[in-house]
């Protein structure tokens, strides 16, 4: 049984803005946290001794992070060189530079040959000796045309069409690896891709290019004893007969609030020839907090607003308060006293919204008991909108052809 501890998504440089400086090291807290986890991650794997590390990619938030950023991450996976651990590291989207081909911020670990380290940045299969056997890993770094060599000119396609065809040949490429691989062996996949029945959280709108979907049947085969994944931050498996695991185990660290109520960890598993036990491993990371609240209707706008955090476990958090009020409200909120009742906050960020209670009138006709056909519904609605008139011919024609579609 091989033993292996996978984690992704480190991030490391991210978020720091929900931080600050810290005074005695002059470092922002936010990459204290990140290094922090990290050094859990890299603890386990030394103290449980596993056979290897799979690292699913994402270093940094881009391929060229200052020196500092640099150093912490390698002085972290060098300790598994240390201890002789074996350590795949999967070029991400975030780890490719976007000029040029091949680049990556991971590539200076394979410049250094540093012993027992694989830089994952081609679709290739690599075998492992461990002293619980050996394994074998596809690597699937995150696809670009220059990855899958595609030799056809994709200047006339639309990107539909290249999507498309780079999965053609992504099929291609994986189906020869799959034919090569010795069945005998304990096999995964690792890579880094967005699969289609992933629920997605801040990937979205961190993503450089929006890049495309790979298909999950692609990864459910016989072949493979665990696909491990890279890319999205919230954790998941996506394949519920769990034949074979398909696991992304998520960002280690929350980079921004859309992870805010996601568990963040790192998976170990034990793997043999057809079977992989999984475990998902939480870690201790810091709270995001977000506090709504709609003071436009109270008396006692402060109060509501003070009793509103009071509500909340705000203590050592990145928290971030919205509230709403009248204009006239304004004078009533001292925003001093609100930022003593953060203080307990890690760091916190404070967005007031005024609104007023006349700027969006109902239109009666919407009020009536039967449902409206939708261009019913706009006539109504440009009707009633003054600075529509001289074109409201015109809006109501390109509804209708729009709608004919
Ligand atoms: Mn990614």
């Amino acid at each position: 049984m091989v033993k292996i501890l996978h984690l992704s998504d480190i991030h490391m440089g991210s978020g720091f803005s929900h931080g600050k400086i810290n005074p005695e090291t002059g470092k922002n807290t936010r990459l204290e946290d990140f290094i922090k986890t990290l050094t859990t991650c890299i603890d386990r794997a030394i103290d449980l001794k596993v056979d290897l590390v799979l690292f699913g990619g994402d270093a940094f938030p881009d391929s060229t992070p200052p020196p500092y950023v640099y150093d912490a991450f390698a002085e972290q996976f060098k300790r598994l060189a240390t201890a002789n651990i074996p350590t795949i590291l999967l070029v991400g989207n975030h780890d490719q530079h976007s000029q040029g081909h091949g680049g990556a911020s991971l590539s200076i670990y394979r410049t250094l040959d540093v012993p027992g380290f694989i830089v994952g940045d081609r679709i290739r299969t690599h075998q492992i000796s461990t002293p619980n056997g050996d394994v074998q890993v596809i690597t699937l770094p995150w696809l670009t045309s220059a990855i899958l060599e595609t030799k056809e000119s994709t200047r006339n396609l639309s990107l539909s069409e290249i999507d498309r065809l780079l999965l053609k040949r992504l099929q291609e490429a994986l189906e020869g690896k799959i034919r090569e691989l010795n069945p005998n062996l304990p096999t995964i996949l690792l890579a880094h891709v967005m699969v289609d029945r992933a629920t997605i959280g801040s990937e979205r709108f961190l993503a450089v290019s929006k890049g495309f979907t790979v298909p999950v049947s692609l990864f459910i085969r016989p072949e493979f004893d665990y696909v491990a994944l890279g890319h999205v931050h919230k954790h998941q498996n996506l394949n519920p007969s769990n034949n074979p695991p398909i696991i992304y185990p998520g960002s280690i660290e929350r980079v921004d609030f859309s992870e805010e109520k996601e568990d963040k960890g790192y998976v170990l598993v034990e793997l043999t020839r057809g079977h992989a036990q999984w475990e998902f491993c939480p870690l201790d990371v810091r709270r995001f907090c977000t506090i709504r609240v709609d003071v436009s209707q109270s008396p006692t706008p402060e109060a509501a607003i003070l009793q509103a955090i009071a509500r909340h476990p705000i203590q050592d958090a990145v928290v971030r308060l919205f509230y709403k009020l009248r204009n006239d409200q304004i004078p009533a909120v001292n925003n001093n006293n609100l930022t003593e009742a953060l203080a307990l906050a890690h760091q916190f960020t404070i967005y007031p919204e005024v609104v007023s209670p006349s700027s969006s009138p109902r239109i009666p006709e919407f009020n009536v008991g039967h449902s409206l056909d939708y261009l019913e519904a706009l006539a109504t609605y440009i009707q009633n909108q003054a600075h529509l008139q001289d074109i409201a011919t015109e809006m109501l024609e390109a509804a209708k052809s729009l709608c004919e579609d």
